[in-house]
């Protein structure tokens, strides 16, 4: 299924079981006194980041989430078990969004939240006895659970997005940067969903390298673009076709502003042009020239950027 990085889903907490109406029937015991127990309190809703899940695509088709009810009170002072809480894995990654407010970020495996609370039990007629209430028939029923619809995003921990017209070589300069197998191929918008790859400095440093295929050949983001992943670049790879006649500071100037409301501030832009050993090909106002087939400007690429990640590594903002 495609990759997706939004998703709205609802979340319930279980009822809470019911208090019983009960009073103790034994043959030697004539009068025996009311023994109505609680019932148990419903089960919460939990989300919990699991590096098993890579996306939100399975939120499409499971859209609700309700945690188990409380079981009821019975006779005999019998307590209702409390319902067993729903844990609902989500990639590592995903922001939760409850009323336009973010109540988390599940950033590390294992990272919870708890978002609907279980209704709590009842209460059974027992509990009301007193010295003056010697058959009360009261019961109190149990509460419904939470409920809310949530947005979740998912937010990739992307140092560099690579970014650039259909077709310039952004999956060619993916792979020829860090081995990644991402889909090349000579016609525009092959990739369709973000491909991914890793980086590393001379200290062990790992960095995540994501392919984006998110503007048209006018500039313009997709509609499937998944530009909200550029939200964590600290470098923006700015991908032109050097083999391409068309001038490449009009190319450039449409790519940027087609991104420019997803770029986050402070990001450093790397322009590299494709094709540098390909005849009649030129680099034009491009910081560095590559070749993704031959493998040339490769090594200074992966230099420029690592030196840029170190350097903000070591000066956080
Ligand atoms: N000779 C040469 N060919 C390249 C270079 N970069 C890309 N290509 C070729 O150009 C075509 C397009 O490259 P891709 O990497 O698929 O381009 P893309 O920007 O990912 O394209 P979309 O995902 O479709 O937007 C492929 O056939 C590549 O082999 C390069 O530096 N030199
Ligand atoms: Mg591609």
């Amino acid at each position: 299924m495609a990759f997706t990085d939004t998703a709205q889903i609802n979340v319930e907490g279980g009822h809470g079981g019911n208090g019983c109406l009960s009073f103790r029937r034994e043959p030697k015991i004539p009068r025996g006194g009311p023994d109505g127990g609680n019932g148990g309190r419903g089960g919460g809703v939990v989300l919990e980041a699991d590096e098993q899940v890579t996306d939100l695509s399975r939120f499409r088709h499971a859209v609700h989430h309700r945690a188990a009810n409380g079981g009821h009170g019975q006779g005999k002072s019998r307590h209702g078990h409390a319902g067993a809480d729903l844990v609902v894995p989500v990639p590592p990654g995903t922001r939760v969004i409850r009323d336009g407010h973010t109540i988390a970020e599940l950033v590390h495996p294992g990272d919870r939240v708890a978002v609907a609370r279980g209704g709590d039990g009842g209460i059974g007629n027992k509990a009301f006895k007193s010295s003056t209430r010697q058959a009360p028939r009261t019961t109190v029923p149990g509460a419904a659970g939470e409920e809310a619809w949530l947005r979740l995003e998912l937010r990739l921990p992307v140092d560099v997005a690579i970014v650039g017209l259909p077709n310039a070589g952004k999956s060619a300069v993916l792979v020829a940067l860090t081995g990644a197998g991402a889909t090349v191929a000579p016609y525009p918008q092959s990739t369709r969903e973000p491909a991914l790859g890793p980086l590393e400095d001379e200290d062990g440093n790992l960095y995540l390298v994501a392919d984006l295929p998110g503007v048209d050949a006018d500039g313009t983001p997709r509609r499937d673009a998944h530009l909200g992943q550029l939200e964590r670049a600290a470098v923006v790879l700015h991908v032109i076709d050097g083999g391409d006649p068309e001038p490449a500071a009009e190319r450039i100037a449409r790519v940027r502003e087609g991104i420019a409301p997803f770029v986050p501030e402070g990001a450093h832009e790397v322009v590299v042009a494709t094709r540098a050993d390909a005849p009649g090909a030129s680099p034009g106002p491009a910081d560095l020239a590559v070749d993704a087939e031959t493998g040339s400007g490769v090594d200074e690429l992966r230099e420029r950027l690592l030196g840029i990640l170190s350097a903000r590594r070591r000066q956080p903002r």
